[in-house]
């Protein structure tokens, strides 16, 4: 029987230092090792092409994921990156969800779309039979979020990945918003999942990093290969510090999950607010998708303010404790505004974001205290 979830998160590649049987992986800052003659050495050569500390990350966190490799990067977009440019290339499609972090929009329509030739389309991805309208015969790859950035909308990994197989195309998951405590989508047949680890899988607002998890050998030696040849890799300490942070995601996540159910019950009661967007409500669409996928539901929540943009900005400056701020998934609860904030670059496009929405990262305050929080600056704008 294999380890369970918690155990591979502070186990998994973290066997105690062998010279000096320290239980903490060692910061290995050494840019490069000896060689006892050329090419024979201990698995190590360069710190660009592999590194101790990121070895026992990368180790661990496709443990987590149920993959065969994982591969670390020095942000989230860097991760994207290498996984579009191993996927795709001049001529080839990539289907974009209708909604999906500011971001990777920007990088596939600004950036690989201008400067490398690659074609993307977008489509309603909750339900895996229209993407029929935005599938193009060159589609290569199927990119999607669930739950989605900003609405928290799910899609259904395994229907998705039936339809993009059928048709020879790869789906990639970023999970994000869920992690492999809540939910791993390999199991459901995606064929590569991304991570922002800025987020929950680091999960205190210290360390930029992103995740490549892969389950085929012959595309992990791809990305193995882009990870080594372009270089987006994250420092020792950045690898330290998101692996001290995979140690208590399990806890963390069920407290996020415990406290974002009951802001979402609050919001739903509030007459300030028009609608609530949370997995774990039993009206929302995504409801059964995510129940069959996950774990629990999450901590985050949307909401569109009844007052519509002006109402929405008042709110967000209006809290004490959900600081107003960019990023999520740490232990401080967070309120961003996503049309002007972290979804300003899809403006104009299929992506472009309700200006009455409000996104919420809760964190792991007193509930009581972010309920009051809230319920105060919803008061405001009632
Ligand atoms: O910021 P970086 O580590 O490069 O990750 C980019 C990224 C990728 N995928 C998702 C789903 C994300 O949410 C992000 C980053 N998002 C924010 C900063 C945000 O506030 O939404």
């Amino acid at each position: 029987m294999s380890d369970g979830f918690e155990t591979r998160a502070i186990h998994a590649g973290q066997d105690p230092d062998p010279v000096t049987g320290a239980v903490v992986t060692p910061i290995s800052l050494s840019t490069t090792f000896a060689q006892a003659g050329v090419g024979d050495h201990r698995g190590y050569e360069y710190a660009r092409t592999s590194n101790p500390t990121r070895q026992a990350l990368e180790t661990c966190v496709a443990s987590l994921e149920g993959a065969r490799h994982g591969f670390a990067f020095a942000s989230g977009m860097a991760a994207e990156d290498t996984v579009l440019r191993a996927l795709t290339g001049p001529d080839t499609n990539v289907l974009l969800p209708l909604d999906a972090y500011g971001g990777t929009f920007r990088l596939v329509a600004r950036v690989l779309a201008d400067t490398g030739g690659l074609h993307w389309s977008a489509g309603d991805l909750t339900s895996p039979a229209t993407l029929g309208d935005a599938w193009r015969d060159e589609t290569a790859v199927v990119w999607l979020e669930t739950p989605t950035n900003p609405l928290l909308s799910c899609i259904d990994i395994a229907a998705i990945a039936a339809v993009a197989h059928e048709r020879g195309a790869k789906v990639v998951v970023d999970n994000t918003f869920a992690t492999p405590y809540l939910q791993r989508p390999l199991e459901f047949g995606a064929d590569v999942v991304v991570h922002s680890t800025t987020k929950y899988i680091g999960g205190h607002s210290d360390v930029v990093g992103g995740f490549v998890a892969v389950a085929d050998d012959e595309l992990a030696e791809r990305v193995r290969f882009l990870q080594n040849a372009v270089g987006a890799v994250p420092s020792p300490f950045d690898c330290y510090l998101i692996l001290r942070g995979v140690k208590t995601l399990a806890v963390r996540m069920d407290r996020h999950c415990h406290s974002a159910r009951a802001v979402a019950a609050l919001l739903h009661e509030h007459p300030a607010v028009a609608r609530v967007l949370y997995p774990g409500l039993a009206a929302h669409p995504g409801h059964d998708a995510a129940r069959r996928q996950m774990r629990d539901f999450g901590g985050m929540v949307s909401f569109l303010a009844r007052g519509g943009e002006e109402a929405a900005l008042a709110m967000v400056s209006a809290t004490r404790l959900f600081t107003l701020g960019e990023s999520l998934g740490a232990v401080e609860s967070l309120i961003e505004h996503p049309a002007r904030m972290t979804h300003a670059s899809v403006a104009g496009s299929p992506l472009a974001v309700d200006p009455a929405l409000v996104r919420l990262s809760v964190g792991l305050e007193t509930l009581d205290d972010l309920l009051e929080d809230l319920r105060a600056a919803l008061d405001q704008g009632a």
